[in-house]
């Protein structure tokens, strides 16, 4: 058996969580067309009216909310109370668009915290550990929610944000950091500056990280593990339904919990919109339960991934999801072939690489050019052509295989693919420039 920050909840049966649910979504739906007209349309469009939803077995009566209805909507057409209700705004990182702009009322930043509260608990925190918080912190929502979540469990909390990593590993040294949260990548990035600052793992008085915001790999956890000498949890969360916390993992490590008393999750078919039974790779899709701003039913991710009900050693009933594999617009189609950046991840770091890479993909001649760039460690290096070209030769075999389809690799020099403190850039596809 586990910790845990809320045990009447975190341990609750199947049975309570569905009632806890029920109850919910009812009232739920009852705000949301009652105060969002841009829902109210889409419900009255598809013919749904609230006295229709009954318990969370009637969500799929909904009509969907996507991306494009978010920019459409853009800035408060999703609002759910009064602008004045408000204390809060996030803001995704996207890059193309309008950004995805959420509000949140205090009682909405409350639920969260408890959420990543419930996080921090689930890898080991308490009130004897200091969190040390290099998520960026600003309008993503990686800094606020974990460092609320810190502060609610009562962790001593550095609210570093993300960057300046010779500081970064300066406090984590004169302050005894316990926890570290940030992206995988950066966390990866922090292991390598430590061991070139002359650290060895056991050094440092960290005992778990809490990483997400970016698909990583069970190979990359591995890395990262061994790097800090630490447990590496993995969080999952969006701007759309708050931030971190949506999901969490436990000690079992074997996927991430859902927090289902705030946010109910389906798996649907990408292209028919059916929802698809347990067990089934589909897109994940969000309702939130008690959202007051900012309450987005049936909110599509474009997160692939699965939802497994299995009991889990740690004695939470919460359904868990696994890592996702990438969102469907992160999928790569390479001559016709599906490539994830996952599947390349974890071949680099089967055949001993570290996971300082990048994907290049271009069209030439009405042909896709598929180049990986992987960097050596200064132990790697070979000034010899011949050894260069072998390691180059026996990755593109290994990656054929992973793949279906073949690579061209360059071997780079060490220190030569800029390091991530956030989000990490693995792929760039000239082919959309076009
Ligand atoms: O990344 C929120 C977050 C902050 C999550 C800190 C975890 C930790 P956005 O910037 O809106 O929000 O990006 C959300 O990031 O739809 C996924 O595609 C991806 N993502 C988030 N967590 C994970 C994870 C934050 N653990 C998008 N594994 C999501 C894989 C993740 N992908």
């Amino acid at each position: 058996m586990g910790n845990y920050f809320q045990p009447e909840i975190e341990t609750a049966s199947r049975e309570e969580l569905l009632k806890i649910q029920n109850e919910k979504i009812v009232k739920q739906v009852r705000h949301v067309y009652d105060n969002v007209e841009y829902y109210r349309n889409l419900m009255d469009e598809k013919g749904v009216k609230p006295e229709d939803i009954k318990s969370v077995d009637d969500i799929r009566k909904l009509p969907f909310l996507s991306k494009a209805d978010l920019r459409e909507a853009y800035p408060y057409g999703l609002l759910g109370t009064d602008l004045k209700d408000c204390v809060r705004i996030h803001s995704t990182s996207g890059t193309t668009g309008k950004r995805v702009v959420a509000f949140y009322t205090q009682h909405d930043i409350d639920l969260w915290d408890d959420c990543c509260a419930r996080a921090i608990i689930a890898a080991g925190g308490s009130k004897e550990d200091v969190v040390q918080v290099c998520y960026g912190f600003g309008l993503f929502t990686g800094g606020a929610g974990l460092n609320g979540g810190s502060h609610k469990v009562g962790c001593l909390t550095l609210p570093m944000s993300s960057g300046n990593t010779d500081r970064q590993i300066q406090f984590m040294m004169d302050l005894n950091s316990t926890i570290l949260c940030c992206t995988p990548s950066y966390a990866a990035y922090i292991g390598e500056s430590l061991a070139e600052a002359g650290y060895k793992p056991s050094d440092n008085k960290l005992k778990a990280g809490i990483f997400g915001a970016e698909p990583w790999t069970e190979e990359m956890r591995q890395n990262i593990e061994s790097s800090l000498g630490i447990k590496a949890y993995d969080i999952y969360g969006l701007t759309e339904t708050s931030g971190p916390g949506v999901a969490f993992e436990c000690e079992a490590q074997t996927g991430m919990h859902i927090n289902e008393d705030h946010f109910y999750a389906e798996i649907i078919d990408p292209e028919t919109g059916e929802v698809l039974p347990e067990g089934s790779v589909g897109e994940l899709v969000f309702t939130a339960l008690d959202k007051e701003a900012f309450p987005l039913l049936r909110y599509r991710t474009r997160d692939l991934c699965v939802l497994t009900h299995e009991k889990c050693s740690c004695g939470r009933n919460f359904v868990k999801m696994c890592k996702p594999m990438g969102r469907s617009d992160d999928m790569m189609i390479i001559r016709g072939v599906n490539v994830f950046p996952s599947q390349i991840e974890t071949v680099l770091l089967n055949e001993g690489y570290t996971p300082n890479y990048q994907i290049i993909v271009d069209r030439k001649d009405n042909t896709d050019t598929f180049d990986i760039n992987v960097e050596l460690t200064p132990d790697q290096f070979s000034d010899k052509i011949a050894d260069i070209q072998k390691m180059e030769k026996q990755l593109e075999a290994a990656m054929r295989t992973m793949l279906g389809i073949g690579p061209k690799v360059h071997i780079c020099a060490p220190k030569s693919i800029t390091r991530s403190e956030g989000k990490a850039v693995r792929v760039i596809d000239n082919r959309k420039l076009h």
